[in-house]
């Protein structure tokens, strides 16, 4: 074997290791989520993501369709949306 090859190899074991030191400490090595829409909830936390009228902070609007404060009711079957 070359000494250029063993240099490689190194590299390479050492990006593996990095990578299963990372997973083991369950770090993603891929950074944080997106937030696609910039309305302050990454993808993992918004419902959705390319609507910024629709996140975990947003009020539910009643009418338009939408699940605009992301807790699974539309409209008229969220609370929010029922007369008192
Ligand atoms: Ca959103
Ligand atoms: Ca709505
Ligand atoms: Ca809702």
């Amino acid at each position: 074997m070359k000494p250029r090859d063993h240099r490689a190899l190194v590299r390479q074991a050492a990006a593996i290791a990095l990578a299963l030191g990372a997973t083991a400490l369950g770090c993603s090595t891929r950074g944080p989520a997106p937030d696609r829409d910039h309305d302050g909830y990454d993808a993992v936390d918004d419902c959705h993501d390319a609507n910024s009228a629709v996140s975990p902070g947003a009020s539910e609007v009643c009418g338009d369709g939408l699940d605009n404060d992301c807790d699974l009711a539309v409209d008229a079957s969220d609370p929010d949306c029922t007369p008192p």
